[in-house]
């Protein structure tokens, strides 16, 4: 029998392997990723593996993709829960900090600690807000019902294998076999000619909307491996002629601790694909939908050290508004400088980062009892801290990712002001439109947290966590 992880490792495999054959700068991406891994690793040492081990690292990916309507997610929902994994979070992209992409997304992983040890595949999924009247006026919106509701994504055979996979946890080799390649195919480009005059009424709202809604598949649009050193993989990659997006997005490089994550990519190339003309001809027509991303992982903030950060980011906005664009790294160097604890110890003794607590065991004794605090007790060497690494995602960075791979207009093209009942959306309505919950990442970690300190000694498990 093939256990959940390992379907979910051999999906991973697979759609990295047609990747790879299909977008030949994705394979450079990760020969690229591993080559600076390896440095780092010998660089650093056994500190390099802090936020995951060098094993989980490298067969580390995310990839992103994008569906028309509840009813496709909520079918995309039954492949990744065939695989272990589960809704996280919840991204409006339509609203600041992201703003005027008419998206929301979640985003499918893992969400045990050792499943996460196993293989953390990640898949950011976001869905069409087709009912949001600042997007789509009714005329569109019809035409965009009726082509959605004519498309089949997944096909049944699929979709009753991997519901026997969620149900039992594991298939035969052979009915494993068959799911993987269902699976993969249904994530692949489809090479059906595209009806030019509809993709381009999309386009006019849109080019996220003619990604998704303008063609009858879906398909896996980056795939994303971890670095260890991303600074150094953005130089390679720049060294090797790959033309990378201009910033490195997220927090700045500077000198303490790595949190959340770090991301850039490469534009999206183009591609050939067969259009179809108002005549019924076909030609050949090319489009840029599919890119190739890296990325960083550091160490996940709390609510309050998540804050915090969005403050600062705007602390950035508003200080490098009045330079130019070159000197937006030194500026949030120096907020960060000013704001952000600069060692991981403070991080943690300030709540502002996810840790796990382990007693020390050979701690000498000094005669005093331990102290009743977090801070005293890491302060007085009683507790270590281990960083919990951040799983998730951004809502900012991921519409810098879209924007800057899709030759997107923006906000001044929206049809109509306000937000119709329709096209509200929050974590509860995708819950309710997917039939799963969409699980809170802070409510995760805090939970990994405190497992942690549930394990420690009774005299050394601090008042207030
Ligand atoms: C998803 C973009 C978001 C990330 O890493 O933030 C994303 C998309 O382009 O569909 O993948
Ligand atoms: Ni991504």
């Amino acid at each position: 029998m093939v256990e959940q992880w390992r379907l979910r490792a051999g999906f991973a495999e697979r759609l990295s392997r047609m990747y790879g054959r299909e977008v030949p700068a994705y394979t450079t991406l990760v020969d690229v990723s591993r080559e600076v891994n390896e440095n780092v690793l010998r660089r650093r040492g056994t500190d390099a593996e802090r936020l995951g081990s060098i094993g989980r690292v490298t067969a580390e990916r995310h990839g992103a993709i994008r569906v028309g309507t509840p009813r496709e997610l909520q079918q995309v929902a039954r492949v990744f829960g065939a695989l272990g994994m589960h809704p996280v979070g919840f991204y409006d992209l339509r609203e600041p900090p992201a703003s005027a992409l008419p998206i929301v997304s979640t985003a499918f992983r893992p969400v045990d600690e050792d499943e996460l040890a196993r293989n953390p595949f990640r898949v950011f999924t976001s869905m069409l807000t087709v009912a949001d009247a600042r997007f789509f006026d009714d005329g569109l919106r019809s035409r965009l019902d009726a082509f959605l509701a004519d498309r089949e994504l997944f096909p049944p055979e699929l979709l009753a294998l991997a519901d026997r996979a969620e149900a039992e946890r594991e298939l035969s080799e052979a009915d494993a076999e068959r799911f993987l390649e269902l699976a993969v195919c249904a994530f692949e480009l489809s090479a059906d000619p595209i009806d030019a005059e509809w993709y381009a009424s999309l386009e006019r709202v849109s080019a996220v909307a003619a990604d998704i809604g303008g063609v009858r598949s879906t398909h896996i649009n980056h795939l994303t491996p971890r670095v260890l050193d991303i600074d150094e993989l953005y130089r390679r990659m720049t060294g090797r002629g790959i033309e990378m997006i201009d910033t490195i997005q997220g927090p700045p490089l500077w000198p303490g601790p790595d949190v959340l994550l770090r991301q850039t990519s490469f534009r999206a190339l183009a591609e050939p694909r067969a259009m179809r003309g108002a005549d019924g001809s076909v030609r050949r027509g090319a489009l840029r939908v599919r890119f190739g991303e890296v990325e960083a992982r550091g160490i996940a903030l709390t609510r309050e050290g998540r804050v915090l950060y969005d403050r600062l980011l705007g602390l950035v906005d508003e200080r490098a508004a009045s330079r130019p664009a070159a000197e937006r790294g030194a500026v949030a160097r120096a907020v960060w400088a000013e704001h952000l604890p600069a060692t991981e110890h403070e991080l943690a003794a300030r709540d502002l980062g996810f840790f796990t607590y382990h007693a020390v065991p050979d701690r000498p004794a000094d005669g005093g009892g331990p102290p009743t605090d977090l801070a005293g007790l890491l302060d007085g060497g009683w507790l270590r801290a281990e960083p919990i690494v951040y799983e998730d995602f951004l809502p900012r960075s991921a519409a810098g990712i879209f924007r800057s791979n899709l030759d997107d207009t923006g906000p001044g093209d929206r049809t109509g002001e306000g937000d119709g009942e329709d096209g509200a959306y929050d974590a509860d309505r995708l819950s309710a439109a997917m039939g799963r919950d969409v699980l809170d990442p802070f409510a995760l970690y805090e939970r990994q947290r405190d497992r942690s300190l549930a394990l420690l000694p009774h005299a050394l498990r601090p008042t207030r966590a």
